[in-house]
């Protein structure tokens, strides 16, 4: 009985001390001693992530890889970006090529319970359209039977697009093509009818086709596609982090907080959940490992996430992606950030 006694005090003992604050999981710990964190990305999606001359990174994609960086470096420079197709993506996340992916990639049950992966949030919640060219004179996908479509394999998309199909009786030739550069040449020159993809990816393949003006995205929107940053299953506090970092983001964006205001509202802020977010109260970054200053950085560094989706996919961009369902939950989007608190 009291062996018994014993040792339930003292699993409490070791409960409590791992639960008041966070160990750094094996992922932290590499991440740590080599100095940066390695992110996988697409090979080159415009507003997402996407390499410019020089080879440098930039998109929505590249901005929340940043984030992470910032949170555990306080330095939004310390990573490094691996351009991964949709083929290759998960195994590279598996192998521990890269230590997160944050590439347009899918929340599935499929990925989330048998892949050995971890979804931490949505960064953009998508949905699966067609794209034609405006001379081929179709105004809807119900218009699209016996059509050639233009797929990458390895996605979503191509599950999506067979499911259409086949719901709506009508039947489709898939050219595959798992090159993003392929795809769209061939796209351009006219090797298939229709390029079916996320939205977001058509509004991006768009711009830089030979005349985007030629090409309209149809109305129908035939899947979900809630897309967001992945770890690998099995490493909960570095999937802590990915997704607080994700959600410090939402949250200065709803609470008001952003690059130009943050070091004044650091100093002088006094709504509790200002403060918390910001460092300033409370353990927060303690709490998952990291320095008090850790959402700081990420605001100071990379932006809310109103900030740098806006810079990346907004009015001012190419894109011109209206906020849709990417709006904060209090203007009547999906975009709800768990309190950090
Ligand atoms: N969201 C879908 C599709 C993701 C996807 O890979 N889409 C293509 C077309 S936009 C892409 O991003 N390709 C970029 C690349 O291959 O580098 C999924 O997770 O399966």
């Amino acid at each position: 009985m009291r062996l018994a006694t014993t040792l339930l005090a003292g699993s409490a003992l070791a409960l409590a001390a791992t639960v008041g604050s966070a160990e750094a999981g094996p992922t932290l710990d590499a991440i740590k001693s080599k100095g940066f964190v390695q992110c996988g990305v697409s090979t080159g999606l415009a507003g997402f992530s996407n390499p410019d001359d020089a080879g440098t990174w930039s998109g929505l994609d590249v901005d929340v890889c940043k984030g992470v960086a910032a949170a555990v470096f306080g330095d939004a420079n310390a990573v490094k970006f691996t351009p991964l197709t949709a083929k290759e993506r998960f195994t590279a996340l598996q192998s521990g090529e890269v230590d997160v992916l944050s590439r347009n990639t899918t929340w599935t049950l499929n990925r989330d319970a048998a892949m050995g992966l971890d979804f931490t949030g949505v960064t953009y919640y998508d949905g699966q359209g067609f794209m034609v060219p405006t001379s081929l004179g179709v105004k809807s996908a119900l218009e699209l039977d016996g059509a050639s479509v233009c797929v990458q394999p390895g996605t979503t998309t191509e599950l999506n697009l067979a499911d259409y199909f086949r719901a709506n009786n009508m039947s489709n030739e898939p050219v595959v093509i798992e090159r993003l550069e392929e795809i769209r040449t061939a796209y351009d020159q006219g090797r298939c009818d229709v390029y079916t993809t996320d939205q977001s990816g058509l509004y991006a393949e768009r711009t830089v086709l030979t005349d985007p003006a030629a090409h309209i995205i149809l109305p129908e929107v035939i899947s979900k596609e809630p897309l967001g940053p992945v770890v690998r299953h099995g490493d909960q506090e570095w999937a802590d982090i990915v997704r607080w970092t994700l959600y410090a983001m939402l949250e200065a964006e709803e609470y008001g907080v952003n690059q130009t205001n943050v070091d004044d509202l650091k100093a002088n802020a006094t709504n509790p959940v200002v403060r918390r977010l910001l460092g300033t109260e409370g353990d927060m970054g303690q709490n998952l490992g990291l320095s008090p200053d850790w959402a700081f950085n990420v605001i100071k560094q990379v932006g809310n996430y109103g900030e740098i989706f806006e810079a990346n996919l907004g009015q001012g961009t190419p894109l011109k992606i209206e906020r849709g369902l990417n709006a904060q939950w209090k203007d009547g989007g999906l975009q709800y950030a768990m309190p950090v608190r």
